[in-house]
């Protein structure tokens, strides 16, 4: 297989005092530091006992340390587990486990609900590096560098395996789509726990392009960074562009804000209407955790003509309906070296998920004459709230644990601020008010997950086979 320098290495090496990361307070840290940096994190990381194939779990916001730490894994061969913050302590235990991680190293000090070793970053830095530490200088690209967790086509969430050689051709599928300016800039207000903040992270070191990092989402620190910080490129969900273009009111981004990267989920037309109308450059794309970020992407170019496509699958990608002809419906799949290898110990998915290389996705489109793709459904019972995902099964199996409810399904209903909200039905044995309900889920469930509805009756839509008909509960709002 092939293998490559160490490509932060490469870049301390060709861009030494180029900016890497930039922040709003205008600090600023170049490519030799991160280099450098992430070298003595990995010497540390070591004297914790890391070695080449562990699983360390990672759990923070964006951070420097959170970046140093994902390359010092790198170094040493290690596998870095991001972990979304927004999750409880109780469902990161449930995939540190099934991760099989051996350290967690997180911002701060998480619920000991495990036995896993963790360390904050204050802690790791105080170790003593091993100084003889032979640290990796090559990479091989058919390792696993990062796993994240989805949910998938089926119920429970798994982790997606990315070698990287998955993110060398994101990277580069990318460049090969939007082209590489001298002047790029890339604004990140997403988490580096999903693809997606992690992907442009990763673009910035193989372009050796300086990413303009926000700890977390703002509007008001987006808007100034395209406004005055000179950011040319920024990623964004919808609920991000909804916000944004809000707060743009009458006022336009300047000519060098080339490329809004919308993915993460559906746009509503109204909405790309009004950014086609500030002239704010949008590009749609279609892209998932599995394929390491965006696949398809629609340029502002065709975006007159075909309103509400996610556009053509990039250069080295290939798109298929499967067993469909032009413009007719069917599940989407996808084949190209972005595409994960697999999930993470789930022989069975993988088995289902993976049809002679490509990769069925769960997702219901078609493409037109020309080829472009249009999303129309989501992989079964998804929801999607603001970018983050929510299967329904996670949050009934939750409530099928409190005494006293009997059955319970959960689907998602269309929300104007976050693209799609969970609501729940429950058939009860005795009086369980609401409010019971959710203090239940508290520990349990992320609060994105807390259904916004509880809806009692007597029985839930089911088939012939007494299967629950989740599309049917829609109707009994
Ligand atoms: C949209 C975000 C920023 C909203 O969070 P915000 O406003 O910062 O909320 P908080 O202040 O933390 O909390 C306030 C209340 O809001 C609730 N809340 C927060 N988030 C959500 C949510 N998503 N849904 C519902 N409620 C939410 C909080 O719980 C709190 O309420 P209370 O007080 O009641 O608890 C944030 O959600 C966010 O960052 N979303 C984006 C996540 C993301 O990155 N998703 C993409 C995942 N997909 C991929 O990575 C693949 C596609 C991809 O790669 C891509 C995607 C986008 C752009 C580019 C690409 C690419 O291809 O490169
Ligand atoms: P994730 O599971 O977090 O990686 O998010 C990927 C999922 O978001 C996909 O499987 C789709 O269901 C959805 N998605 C991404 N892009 C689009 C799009 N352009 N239109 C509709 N749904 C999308
Ligand atoms: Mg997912
Ligand atoms: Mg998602």
């Amino acid at each position: 297989s092939t293998v490559i320098p160490h490509w932060l290495d490469k870049q301390a090496d060709l861009s030494p005092d180029e900016t890497a990361v930039e922040w709003k307070d205008g600090t600023t840290v170049t490519f030799s530091q991160l280099a450098e940096n992430s070298r003595e994190k990995a010497r540390k990381l070591a004297a914790a006992d890391v070695t080449k194939g562990d699983h360390v779990a990672v759990l923070s916001g964006n951070s420097i340390e959170m970046i140093e730490t994902i390359h010092a894994c790198s170094y040493l061969g290690a596998v870095a587990v991001l972990l979304n913050m927004r999750l409880t302590a109780f469902e990161r235990k449930q995939q540190m486990e099934d991760a099989e991680v051996t350290l967690l190293v997180a911002e701060a000090e998480e619920e000991a609900l495990t036995e896993i070793k963790q360390l904050t970053f204050e802690k790791l830095n105080q170790l003593k590096a091993s100084p003889h530490m032979q640290l990796l200088e090559e990479i091989e690209l058919s390792d696993v560098f990062t796993m994240m967790y989805t949910s998938g086509t089926s119920g429970f969430p798994k982790a997606v395996q990315h070698t990287y050689e998955n993110h060398w051709w994101s990277a580069t599928s990318s460049s090969l789509n939007f082209g590489k300016h001298n002047d790029d800039k890339w604004l990140i207000p997403l988490p580096l726990f999903h693809v997606s903040g992690l992907s442009t992270m990763l673009k910035g070191i193989i372009y050796g392009m300086p990413i303009y990092l926000l700890e977390k989402f703002d509007v008001e620190d987006v808007h100034d960074a395209i406004m005055n910080k000179e950011v040319t490129i920024a990623s964004v969900v919808t609920v991000m562009l909804q916000r944004l273009v809000s707060y743009l009111g009458e006022s336009s981004y300047p000519e060098s804000f080339r490329c809004m990267l919308l993915g993460g989920g559906p746009a509503p037309e109204s909405l790309l209407q009004q950014t086609k109308a500030k002239q704010i450059p949008v590009f749609q794309s279609y892209g998932m955790t599995e394929t390491a970020s965006q696949i398809v992407t629609l340029s502002p170019r065709d975006a007159l003509r075909k309103v509400g496509s996610a556009g053509k699958p990039l250069f080295p990608a290939q798109l298929k309906i499967r067993g469909q002809q032009a413009n007719e419906v069917g599940e989407i799949l996808v084949k190209g070296p972005m595409v994960t290898p697999g999930y993470y110990n789930r022989p069975e998915a993988n088995e289902k998920s993976f049809l002679n290389g490509w990769l069925a996705t769960g997702d219901v489109g078609y493409l037109d004459e020309e080829g472009f793709l249009y999303v129309v459904d989501r992989r079964s019972d998804l929801i999607i709230s603001g970018g983050e995902n929510i299967y329904p099964s996670e949050i009934e199996n939750i409530l099928l644990q409190i005494e006293g409810i009997r059955e319970a399904g959960v689907t998602g209903l269309t929300d104007k601020e976050w693209g799609e909200i969970p609501v729940a039905f429950v058939v009860t044995d005795k009086m369980i008010t609401k409010e019971e309900i959710l203090s239940f889920l508290k520990d349990k469930l992320a609060r994105y997950k807390h259904p916004k509805e509880i809806h009692y009756m007597d029985q839930l839509p089911r088939n012939a086979a007494n299967k629950l008909v989740r599309q049917a509960l829609k109707n009994y709002r």
